[in-house]
């Protein structure tokens, strides 16, 4: 009965979205990277549901190809060595992209990311990025969130627009150089503004109103696209929690193609398995009702105290819906990891969850290109 439910709903969805990929590429006759990886995430979806891992092949629990430019380290990946096979998707993040910086908040260079964002696409994988950008009105963290007018003083007529202008033609210089071997760009999912239901970041909803987050949101990506270039997969995605008043920050249909969640376990089980299927059937019917992909943009436990996690906890619940990836967190070191690495009991459970299930693998998707 669910399995028949399960597939009427992904038949929907998978109507919804062509016809979604269809109505959009109107505004494009051609068909563009965004829609062409949109269109093949609809696919693949209708085979399982693929893994991710954030900067993957940058560094893991005991090793890191950043520190020391003599030892880049290519080719490593903790997910790799624990299972045989790349993840699906890989993340990388844009912090530190707008002041012009040559590494990123987490120390990742530039040049790596383009490197191996370029490296995973011939692989035939997907990638996805997110940005933590500085606060633009004190110049402090992402998380520098106690000035309530950062948001509006960005926007078009605030005394820091200019700046910010600054920064988005930094962001468009990166995304626009991610071309691969035949000078081909590179479809990416976009991940802006995530999380904006949490008040951590200046863009939060106590940090600005719906009004000014949607503003922001609208004007990077009108400054972003262009008629040559329609290469993002836009995702919006709150935080676990989300609460109806949260949809007022929706940028809207016409500007959102994935609906995301980011999903931590920080208290008990119980409780993540409760909010994860709050959210996730609040977020299905709305991305439903759209036509609009649905994904664990970010989930994780960190460090793993309960190996069989993936198994256990985590996989019965993305069972129940139509969930097009699920992206696990950076191996920041011993001290902060969300995915296995060898030798981690939890890469056993790890591997029982890619073995016996529909979670697809590099391997997996690679030859639908
Ligand atoms: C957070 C932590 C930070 C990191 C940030 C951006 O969740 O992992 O250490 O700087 O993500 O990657």
């Amino acid at each position: 009965m669910t399995c028949v439910m399960n597939k009427r709903i992904l038949l929907i969805i998978l109507v919804q979205v062509s016809f979604c990929v269809a109505t959009l590429s109107q505004s494009h006759p051609s068909s563009s990277p965004r829609q062409q990886l949109l269109a093949r995430m609809a696919e693949l979806q209708t085979h399982g549901c693929m893994f991710g891992h954030q900067d993957d092949p940058c560094y893991g629990i005991r090793w890191s190809g950043i520190t020391d430019p003599q030892h880049p380290q290519p080719g490593r990946s903790d997910v790799l060595e624990s299972c045989g096979d790349y993840p699906a998707i890989m993340g990388f993040d844009l912090g530190g992209i707008e002041m012009g910086d040559a590494k990123n908040l987490d120390s990742v260079p530039f040049t790596r990311i383009r490197d191996e964002l370029i490296a995973h696409h011939r692989r035939g994988g997907i990638v996805t990025l997110s940005w933590h950008p500085r606060n633009p009105l004190t110049g402090g963290t992402a998380w520098d969130n106690t000035d309530t007018t950062v948001v509006r003083s960005i926007l078009p007529g605030g005394n820091q627009h200019r700046k910010f202008l600054l920064w988005m033609k930094n962001v468009r210089l990166f995304l626009t150089s991610l071309n691969d071997s035949a000078r081909e760009q590179i479809p990416i999912i976009f991940r802006p503004w995530h999380e904006n239901n949490g008040a951590w970041f200046w863009w939060g909803s106590k940090q600005c109103t719906p009004e000014e987050y949607r503003a922001l949101w609208c004007m990077l990506q009108d400054y972003l696209l262009s008629e040559d270039f329609d290469n993002l997969v836009w995702s919006w995605s709150p935080n676990l929690g989300v609460k109806p008043g949260d949809f007022d920050s929706y940028p809207g249909d016409n500007r959102v193609d994935l609906l995301g969640l980011d999903a931590y376990q920080w208290g008990t089980e119980q409780d993540f398995i409760r909010d994860l299927n709050a959210d996730l059937t609040v977020l299905s019917s709305f991305a439903a009702e759209r036509g609009k992909l649905l994904a664990l943009t970010e989930c994780g436990l960190k460090n793993l105290p309960d190996p069989t996690w993936w198994t256990r906890v985590l996989k019965p619940q993305i069972d129940k819906y139509p969930i097009s990836y699920f992206l696990a967190w950076r191996n920041a070191g011993p001290h902060e990891y969300f995915g296995p690495a060898p030798g981690e009991k939890n890469a056993l459970y790890f591997n029982e969850m890619i073995r016996n299930s529909n979670v697809m693998m590099l391997k997996d998707i690679s030859k639908n290109k």
